[in-house]
């Protein structure tokens, strides 16, 4: 019996070192996260509105998504609204605003773009990563949803947000924080939704990417953290 206990402990070892190189290569649970699938949009992603959010090109990335939040409020919901209704619209001109003025979008609503539904493994500890340059600090959310037993609607049950160190206004840096959306464990499906709000400016985002973890990058991520959950 001895042999066959050896060969079954080592068998044991290699599944143990080989497991969380497997989890470092872990694929994008973001769908389309660098925004480069679809023709005239990014395919899996909320329409930009093309007033205040908008799908551009930028050499060696493909497509990135750009906001822009020093827009007329009254504007940007007006316009929100009648984009919502109808898609084929085209997008008003912007009306003329100050660049400190609080009357803007982004000294309000702000300016946000949401992914799709992503599922939750319980117990499941994943980590987010974005890359991003512009004129302030965006917020990255993780916004975390239950299944309303009775009215089988989403419900909001988990938050938490990605704010990045030192952003620079025209440097792409990439930024990452972990999270675990299931420490409410009835929360079964999560979404990221791209947030940029004062002070008045372009914001810029791409290669957004959720994966899992290990319980060991997430102890590193958590202590990296700046922001407690
Ligand atoms: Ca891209």
């Amino acid at each position: 019996m001895k042999p066959h206990s050896t060969s079954h402990i080592l068998l044991s070892t290699s599944f143990i070192v080989l497991c969380p190189l497997l989890l470092i290569a872990g694929e994008n649970l973001v769908k389309n996260g660098n925004f480069d699938e679809g023709e005239e949009f990014a395919l899996h992603w909320e329409r930009a509105d093309g007033l205040t959010s908008f799908f551009e090109n930028e050499e060696g990335r493909g497509r990135i998504v750009k906001m822009d939040t020093l827009v007329d409020r009254d504007q940007a919901l007006a316009w929100a609204k009648a984009f919502k209704a109808d898609t084929t619209l085209k997008p008003p001109k912007k009306t003329p605003i100050k660049q400190k003025s609080y009357g803007s979008i982004g000294g309000n609503e702000g300016v946000m773009l949401d992914s799709e539904l992503i599922d939750a493994k319980p117990g499941q500890d994943y980590k987010l990563t974005v890359d991003y340059k512009g004129d302030g600090k965006p917020f990255v959310w993780i916004k975390g949803f239950l299944i309303h037993p009775k009215r089988k609607v989403l419900v909001d049950a988990y938050q938490t947000r990605l704010e990045p160190g030192k952003p620079s206004k025209t440097e792409w840096r990439t930024f990452s924080i972990g999270f675990n959306p299931t420490k409410n464990p009835r929360v079964t499906k999560f979404k990221v939704r791209l947030y940029s709000y004062w002070p008045n400016g372009l914001y810029y985002f791409d290669n957004v990417k959720v994966e899992k973890i290990t319980k060991e990058e997430m102890s590193e991520l958590v202590a990296k953290r700046s922001i407690v959950e």
